[in-house]
């Protein structure tokens, strides 16, 4: 057994980063991960990992004290360590200098090596990655992506309250469908069922009438039944709903929201957007605001036949990626095909305020004018198959004033996709939950 060091009472006084030559002849103790370690001449280089980046520890064999090569011995890559030293500067080192050890603590040797290295080289398949994800998520591009999503997350979040809405949260076990009964994860709630929350629908809405303006971060749940590079079981949603507006004010705040997101990433993550080898370009408002009968003639005139009243296919959404590799919004849906809250037009009730907000060939969010009125909503629940004896704990509320509202759904992972140019919505995703995937 290879001996393992306490803790005891060393604490960090800086991290990878901050090991500068502004720090010349101090005394520094830093933590973190072996990445590598290498001898050239008697001169052993050891590089520490930590959540901002990566230190060099150089060891002079014929200088060092006993303690430290006795330690070396014990050494292996992945190893947490603590080291104490003094800073020298060299220009070689990342961030030009370089810690000289007095002292080195082990605070856990490893059982076994990741099949595939932090630092480059050929990757496996991302299940083996995901198999041991938090490893995974130490590489560097991981960890880009990542902080990407803290600033994005941090952007929205501004945002919204800077606009005045107010950050609500609502329940995840919930006693009826919003999005359509397939999906739905049922689970025994004591001795009822219940289910997992598709969305917030029905309480955001709800919550307009004591707040007006709300948000919610928070976990959706969808029984997907196949496995896509762009479906996850359970997903972050950014949830949007207001009072008093329509979904033509609801798109403005779409196009605002993601004007903010995408400057401050320019602004704040241009180190990991680089790591990424992805460019983001700010998007020009207004966003094109496409009617889904355009879209179908458009996409019949490639020879893609969507008969109306149907959703878009794979194909066809495929065919939209190349023609529309933009931000752009899918307006005025079948009434048919969108869930029973959204409000029919008041000309043609077999269209309704609804819209796709769409970059390429992915659905980012989707939202409308909602109904409002008691009467219109049972009716809605009835031609949709579902019950209004059901949802009779939502329809009391339409007695007490119900104002007109609209908000939307935006997929947070679907966004960060975008952002970050992947193809696989698991690569932005922590921990995925899929089909084949409830652990780790
Ligand atoms: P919708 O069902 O279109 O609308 O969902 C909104 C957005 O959530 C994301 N999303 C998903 N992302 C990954 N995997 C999934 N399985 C998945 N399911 C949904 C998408 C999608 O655009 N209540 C309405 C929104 C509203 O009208 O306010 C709703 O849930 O990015």
């Amino acid at each position: 057994m290879k001996k393992i060091d306490e803790l005891g009472d060393w604490r960090r006084t800086h991290y990878s980063v901050e090991i500068t030559p502004r720090l010349e002849n101090k005394r520094v103790t830093v933590f973190g991960w072996l990445a590598s370690i290498r001898e050239q001449g008697g001169i052993v280089f050891l590089i520490l990992n930590d959540k901002d980046g990566m230190v060099q520890v150089t060891i002079h064999k014929d200088r060092a004290p006993n303690s430290i090569l006795e330690k070396l011995k014990n050494l292996n890559e992945h190893s947490s360590i603590g080291v104490r030293g003094i800073v020298k500067s060299i220009k070689k080192a990342p961030h030009g200098a370089e810690i000289i050890p007095e002292e080195i603590r082990i605070l856990s040797t490893t059982q076994r090596q990741p099949p595939f290295s932090l630092f480059g080289g050929k990757m496996p398949s991302i299940d083996k990655r995901l198999d041991i994800r938090v490893i995974d998520l130490r590489r560097p591009k991981a960890q880009s992506i990542f902080k990407i999503r803290h600033t994005v997350l941090k952007a929205i979040r501004d945002f919204l309250i800077s606009k005045g809405y107010v950050e609500v949260s609502t329940p995840k076990i919930i006693a009826t469908a919003t999005e359509g009964g397939a999906a739905l994860f049922p689970l025994l709630y004591y001795d009822k069922e219940a289910f997992l929350a598709q969305s917030p629908q029905l309480y955001k809405e709800q919550l307009v009438i004591p707040f007006e303006k709300v948000f919610e971060i928070g976990p959706i749940f969808r029984a997907e039944e196949s496995r896509t590079l762009r479906h996850l079981s359970e997903v972050i949603s950014i949830d949007v709903e207001e009072a008093f507006v329509s979904y033509e004010d609801t798109m403005k705040l779409i196009e605002q929201m993601i004007h903010h997101v995408t400057k401050t990433i320019n602004d704040k993550c241009s180190e990991e957007m680089k790591l990424l080898k992805h460019k983001l370009m700010i998007p020009k408002a207004p966003f094109k605001r496409l009617t889904y009968d355009y879209i179908i003639k458009m996409l019949e005139k490639e020879d893609v036949i969507v008969n109306w009243g149907e959703d878009l296919s794979t194909q066809a959404l495929k065919i939209l990626g190349e023609i529309l590799p933009e931000f752009y919004f899918i307006t005025d849906w079948p009434t048919a095909i969108k869930p029973f809250y959204i409000k029919p037009k008041d000309g043609n009730q077999d269209i309704c305020e609804s819209f796709d907000f769409m970059h390429g060939s992915i659905e980012l969010a989707s939202g409308g004018s909602r109904v409002s009125s008691k009467r219109l909503l049972m009716k809605r629940l009835k031609e949709q198959g579902l019950k209004p004896k059901l949802f009779e704990y939502h329809l009391r509320i339409f007695d007490y004033g119900m104002p007109p509202h609209a908000g939307f759904g935006l997929g947070l992972e679907r966004l960060m996709m975008v952002l970050t140019g992947q193809e696989n919505i698991r690569e932005v995703t922590m921990f995925p939950r899929d089909q084949f995937r409830l652990a780790p």
